[in-house]
């Protein structure tokens, strides 16, 4: 794959939240970023003024100046409305990326909207949390043409530092919901583990550094684990968002004929959650179910 910096395209960033705020400055850093669209407008004023790029007044804008349009906002419809705010003036040639979690079925439905213009589309979401985002060391699983995702790969690899190619559009989201039931699982075990050290009265800074050198060891309870113990749920990957990767996993599932008890568990946990009014809290705020 040519993946040889090409810093004569354009890159536009749709979606400054948690996770966008940090991908469009690494888009930046590479010297692709020309514009940026946020729905609430004060998060794209400040971004474009720190980063010296437009601030676009509307998704079109975006999409008639750039070559490579990046998404990253909340879920399937919000994907779709972005999308269509922009068709009007999306140029033939132009490369769609959406980096948000949703289904495969919204992503052939995106590309073939976008499609339908000349243009082409990759789903692309992205896995490695916030700190992957700020760090540009996400991974990325890609669905859709190799030929555009070959185009598209010099911005790709200034967010990314594991970029794969998983097949046709909607592979790189079903990618993406093995990911999210995995995830799940672990928040069940981590959670679960460290509510049961801290009523055993260990000291959970010492568990939480001994347990991470073995084989129980993982991303989440090293960069999770530490926060979570003390109380402190600061988004991170909001609960809710994570509740609407597992419906959709569910959804995947159901249609196989495939049971997904682990998954089933967490999404009860999430839902008491969510009517707690925690949804906006770090996915580890599950902590808060399983603590003495
Ligand atoms: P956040 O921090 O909740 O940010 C969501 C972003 O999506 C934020 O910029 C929102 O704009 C934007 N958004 C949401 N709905 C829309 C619609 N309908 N139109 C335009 N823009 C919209 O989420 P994360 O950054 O953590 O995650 C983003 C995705 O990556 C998500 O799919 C995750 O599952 C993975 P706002 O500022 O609220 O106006």
């Amino acid at each position: 794959m040519n993946t040889e910096g090409r810093k004569d395209i354009k890159a536009g960033f749709i979606g400054l939240g948690a996770m966008g705020t940090h991908m469009a400055r690494n888009v930046a850093k590479g010297h692709y970023l020309t514009s940026v669209w946020n729905r609430t407008e004060a998060g794209a004023i400040t971004l474009s003024q720190e980063l010296g790029v437009q601030c676009a007044v509307s998704p079109a804008l975006v999409a008639s100046h750039a070559d490579v349009i990046l998404i990253c906002v909340s879920a399937d419809a919000d994907v779709l409305e972005v999308i269509h705010a922009m068709l009007p003036a999306l140029r033939p040639q132009s490369i769609v990326v959406d980096m948000s979690t949703v289904s495969s079925d919204t992503a052939r439905e995106a590309a073939r909207l976008v499609e339908s213009k000349g243009a082409d589309f990759l789903d692309a979401p992205v896995t490695g949390g916030v700190e992957g985002a700020k760090n540009g060391t996400l991974a990325i699983m890609v669905g859709g043409r190799l030929e555009p995702l070959e185009r598209a790969m010099p911005v790709l690899e200034t967010m990314g530092s594991r970029i794969v190619h998983m097949g046709d559009v909607g592979a790189g989201q079903a990618a993406k919901a093995v990911n999210q039931i995995m995830a799940a699982g672990i928040n069940e075990a981590v959670t679960e583990a460290l509510a049961f050290g801290s009523a055993l009265g260990l000291d959970m800074r010492k568990v939480i550094d001994v347990v991470s050198g073995g084989a129980a060891g993982n991303w989440f309870l090293e960069k999770r684990g530490p926060t979570m113990t003390q109380g402190l749920f600061k988004p991170g990957f909001k609960l809710a968002l994570h509740q609407k990767d597992l419906k959709i996993c569910k959804g995947m599932a159901d249609k196989l004929g495939i049971e997904l008890s682990v998954t089933e568990m967490a999404m009860t946990d999430y839902a008491k959650l969510i009517a707690e009014g925690h949804g906006d809290e770090d996915i580890s705020a599950l902590y808060r179910l399983k603590r003495p």
